[in-house]
């Protein structure tokens, strides 16, 4: 029988990939999709399938629309992405941060807990917990230091669903990834930035890109292969939570190199650090363990950081001249 799968944030990064790789499966996929002024489905476009999705209409922050988008979908697995994600946004609008990337896991597990008990529920939680870090590679038993509002929220979200599996037997489970890009990266985030700054200085439109601290290090994979993990997770039997990344850190100041090397460019030439880009807390260095992941669910990350940065690069180049 067809299986159903219901994804909250359907319209960012992780969920349009996460939508064709089960969609690719045969599932029925429901996207639970807030209203906006204007349009946000382009990148289900870009992986053509706009058409193939039931959305669902709601926000997180509004119980009732999770409880009728549950009752609705009657999934058999239902995975959390929808949040505002953005680190640097999170200290502008704090309280709404903690309600959607927070509070609003407990509408969904709640949900769940009352009308669909059988559910397989997935939670986006992010490196982003370990914030100042406890130790050099970060894993599972890794104590948290959150340094955000985001931070703190996911810390919430985190534990809310450990509870819910502790508590009522749910099959719950956390996926604590490390940064994941693409060419489907909302721009405010700093790889695509970089790459969509570097189309347009080859291509003569701008001149100049301006950063923050280019000292940070993060571990960065692709979101194509991140999703499989999300999946993975689901399909064991038992819940649990698992931590996604490569293993390999690397500084801003070097992606930005690759990204300027593979058009020719010397990134010296072009960089201008921009105190205004600076956050009140930072989170200097990320560099997680994904061997539980590796053992437990055979995921292994397929692409490194220097084909992932060409083939944003290349995307940004072709959506440029097109413009
Ligand atoms: P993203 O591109 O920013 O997508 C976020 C999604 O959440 C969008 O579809 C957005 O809808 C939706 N959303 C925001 N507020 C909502 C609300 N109040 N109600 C319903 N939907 C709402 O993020 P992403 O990179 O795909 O990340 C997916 C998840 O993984 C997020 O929870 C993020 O915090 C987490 N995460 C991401 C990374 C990473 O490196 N990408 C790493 C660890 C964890 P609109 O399009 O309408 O705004
Ligand atoms: O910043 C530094 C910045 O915004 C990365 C989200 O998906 O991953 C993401 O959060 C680093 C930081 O991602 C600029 O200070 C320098 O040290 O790309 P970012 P993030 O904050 O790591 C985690 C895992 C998530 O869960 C989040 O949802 O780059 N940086 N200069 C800059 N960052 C930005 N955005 N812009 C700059 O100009």
């Amino acid at each position: 029988m067809t299986k159903r799968a219901l994804i909250t944030g359907v319209t960012g990064q992780d969920g349009a990939y996460l939508a064709k790789f089960l969609l690719d499966k045969g599932y029925t996929v429901y996207g639970f999709v807030a209203r906006r002024s204007s349009d946000t489905r382009w990148r289900l476009r870009e992986l053509g399938i706009e058409n193939d999705i039931i959305y669902l209409d709601g926000d997180l922050a509004d119980a009732c629309s999770v409880q009728r988008a549950v009752i609705t979908s009657k999934p058999d697995e239902l995975y959390n992405l929808g949040a505002q994600s953005f680190v640097g946004s999170s200290w502008d609008q704090p309280v709404t941060t903690g309600i959607v990337d927070g509070i609003a896991v407990t509408h969904l597990l709640e949900a769940l807990r009352q009308f669909s008990p059988h559910t397989r529920f997935y939670q986006a939680s992010t490196s982003e917990m370990f914030g100042l870090i406890q130790a050099a590679h970060q894993d599972e038993n890794t104590p948290f230091y959150p340094r955000s509002p985001y931070g703190v929220a996911k810390v919430y979200g985190h534990w809310i669903t450990i509870n819910y599996r502790e508590s009522f037997a749910m099959h719950a489970s956390s996926g604590i990834l490390f940064n994941h890009e693409s060419p489907l990266r909302g721009i405010e985030f700093v790889t695509r930035k970089v790459t969509d700054a570097v189309a347009r200085i080859k291509l003569g439109k701008q001149q100049k890109l301006h950063l923050g601290n280019i000292d940070a290090k993060r571990d960065w994979g692709f979101a194509g292969d991140y999703v499989e993990a999300m999946w993975l997770m689901l399909q064991q039997e038992q819940a649990d939570d698992y931590v996604i990344a490569t293993g390999v850190t690397t500084t801003v100041r070097d992606m930005c190199k690759l990204a300027f090397e593979h058009v020719g460019l010397h990134h010296e030439d072009h960089v201008v650090v921009d105190p205004k880009f600076f956050r009140p807390a930072e989170v200097d260095i990320l560099l997680g363990n994904p061997a539980k992941a590796q053992r437990v669910l055979n995921w292994q990350p397929k692409t490194s950081l220097k084909e992932l940065i060409t083939m944003m690069v290349d995307a940004d180049l072709r959506r440029v001249t097109k413009e």
